[in-house]
């Protein structure tokens, strides 16, 4: 094989644009959301306590890479979401939540580092929740609210995928919450 040609198989594969290695994603299209404590205000029963919390420490971190134009029909999109440690008095920090904009659009979560849990909702309103580690992987069928609660020490990694069709309902979780919280009690993640 001459050099030409085996230059141009060479050149014809190209690298990966985005990387996902060690709970990091990676590439230039990654976009990098910070979702500060004083956003959340009003997700917490302990309204208080949050009061007297620092506004401006991290909840969570959000990487997202969109590889098509938001709300096209067929697209995926891919997020890892950083959720920090932390109590509003008895309840654990946890995600905004949300139902998708077109309801029936379903998502996969899955757990990569840390502990804690996948709360889902129906329509309604009847909550369950799933244990979230390293591995678990979490179908969020459509019509179905999701949240995550980290309920240990140590940072809360999770892997998402989702239609990039599905958008973002967050009304009426800030509205009527969820039917349940997970509250540390005695220790104990609970459900209650
Ligand atoms: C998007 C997906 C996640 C969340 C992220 C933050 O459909 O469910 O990327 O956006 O975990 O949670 P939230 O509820 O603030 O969007
Ligand atoms: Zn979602």
């Amino acid at each position: 094989m001459n050099m030409n040609h085996k230059n141009n198989i060479q050149s014809s594969i190209r690298n990966p644009l985005i990387t996902f290695i060690n709970g990091q994603l990676t590439g230039a299209d990654v976009v990098h959301q910070v979702k500060t404590l004083i956003e959340l205000n009003g997700i917490f029963e302990d309204q208080t306590m949050f009061e007297k919390m620092n506004g401006s420490q991290i909840a969570y971190e959000v990487d997202v890479w969109c590889p098509v134009e938001n709300g096209t029909e067929g697209g995926l999109f891919f997020g890892l979401t950083h959720l920090y440690p932390g109590q509003v008095g008895n309840e654990y920090f946890m995600t905004k939540g949300h139902f998708h904009a077109v309801e029936n659009r379903a998502e996969y979560y899955w757990g990569i580092e840390g502990e804690g849990i996948l709360l889902l909702m129906d329509k309604d309103r009847n909550t369950r929740a799933e244990r979230m580690s390293p591995g678990s992987l979490h179908y969020i069928p459509g019509f179905t609210a999701h949240r995550v609660v980290n309920t240990r020490a140590g940072m809360l990694r999770f892997g998402a995928c989702w239609p990039a069709d599905a958008g973002y309902n967050y009304d009426i979780i800030m509205n009527e919450g969820f039917s349940k919280r997970i509250k540390n009690i005695d220790n104990v993640p609970s459900l209650i």
